[in-house]
């Protein structure tokens, strides 16, 4: 089915005029050129359409090169699966998301940015990203499979964390932030269930990137995608925000972590805004003065009062007394051993995942007649100049 779509411009001369014209013509010449191949494919076709990166193809790999085992995780973005390269039998974390959804809650440019960055990111405590393609319907990021499960999982189990063991956690978090922000990122959505750890017991900071739910803050419409316990007050008040939020969002997994509740939570959300916003954090005894000193500092309201806050971001940070023991250096070349080793049975171990997830069939769903039609397809285009580390030989 063809669908015409008709748009109307205004120009203030002929110049301009001829200006959009020429424009135009030459955007449809070179989709003709490249045989368009887009417009004819079914929604649900699952070869790859373009690598994101552009790279040359290493043996037209698409969905169809991967067995897929199990699901890790699941939102209404999309997926994570742990998936098998028929290939060579090496197993990886496939993260799908829905190119509707990304375009219904309006993250095209948050993910294109974020993606194209962690793309090229490579650090001890950040999840690798191997490869990434996408298909009509479909943006598929093919990660390293971090098999010890999610910080949240374990904390769960645990109730809290020892100091000794929540320092190494948080040192480590730290530095990758650290490296991010030295990178122009901010990470944003800094929370237990985006920490996973390896199979040595390290932190991998991931990003499952599937929005598990909407928030409507107040009676206006706008929305937040995200997690609402974790927002910085900063967030909630739309002031601007930058690379602070980070260091609020370690605050609370810290708080997390050593007392096993959040400083501030409520059912209601305009309750929650308000507490984040006004109240100061009340401490449990078992979290430690020297702890409870520097979480103070993460929490700090104002983002430019923040510990953290100002032009030296992490390294500030760094040389509070909490970390004393802490030899960062030994720590980011992993020489420092981990507080605690998840058991692992094998490559494709899933038991230190949520079985409401792990028990489920690893199938993907089609997408619903007219989820993408052809104009919002090529939203997706400048995905192609992505640039991530091909090494699925
Ligand atoms: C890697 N390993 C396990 C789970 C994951 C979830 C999201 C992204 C990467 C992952």
């Amino acid at each position: 089915m063809t669908r015409v779509i008709e748009r109307s411009f205004h120009t203030e001369s002929a110049m301009e005029r001829q200006e959009w014209v020429d424009a135009i013509t030459g955007l449809k010449h070179s989709l003709e050129g490249a045989g368009d191949s887009r417009g004819s494919r079914s929604s649900h076709d699952t070869r790859a359409m373009s690598f994101i990166g552009g790279r040359p193809e290493p043996a037209d790999i698409s969905m169809d090169s991967f067995e897929m085992l199990k699901v890790l995780g699941k939102g209404s973005f999309g997926k994570v699966m742990l998936a098998k390269l028929k290939s060579s039998g090496a197993v990886y974390a496939i993260k799908v998301l829905k190119k509707s959804m990304i375009l219904e809650k309006n993250e095209l440019a948050h993910t294109f940015t974020e993606n194209s960055v962690l793309a090229k990111c490579s650090h001890p405590f950040l999840t690798s990203l191997h490869y990434s393609f996408q298909t009509p319907d479909l943006l598929c990021f093919v990660m390293e499979y971090v098999n010890g499960g999610e910080l949240f999982f374990h904390l769960r189990k645990e109730k809290k964390f020892s100091e000794d063991r929540t320092r190494i956690y948080i040192a480590e978090i730290l530095l990758a932030l650290t490296y991010l922000h030295d990178q122009g990122i901010i990470y944003r959505d800094l929370k237990l269930e985006n920490l996973l750890l390896d199979a040595e017991g390290h932190i991998k900071i991931t990003d499952f990137g599937l929005c598990k739910e909407e928030i409507t803050y107040g009676s206006t419409t706008r929305t937040f995608c995200g997690t609402p316990e974790y927002l910085a007050p900063e967030v909630i008040l739309d002031s601007d925000y930058g690379l602070p939020v980070d260091w609020w969002g370690l605050g609370i997994v810290m708080f997390e972590m050593l007392s096993g509740k959040l400083p501030f939570n409520s059912h209601d959300y305009e309750e929650l805004f308000e507490l984040i916003i006004t109240q100061e954090v009340v401490f449990p005894p078992i979290i430690g003065d020297v702890a409870q000193d520097l979480i103070g500092k993460l929490l700090h309201k104002d983002p430019a009062q923040r510990i953290g806050g100002g032009a030296r971001d992490g390294h500030e940070i760094q040389e509070h007394p909490w970390f004393a023991s802490v030899d960062f250096d030994k720590l980011y070349r992993r020489e420092i051993p981990a507080p605690f080793v998840p058991q692992v049975k094998s490559a494709t171990d899933v038991s230190n995942f949520d079985d409401h997830f792990t028990s489920e069939a690893p199938r993907l769903t089609p997408p619903k007649p007219g989820e993408l039609d052809a104009t919002s397809s090529s939203a997706f285009k400048d995905f192609d100049t992505i640039k991530p580390q091909a090494d699925l030989s």
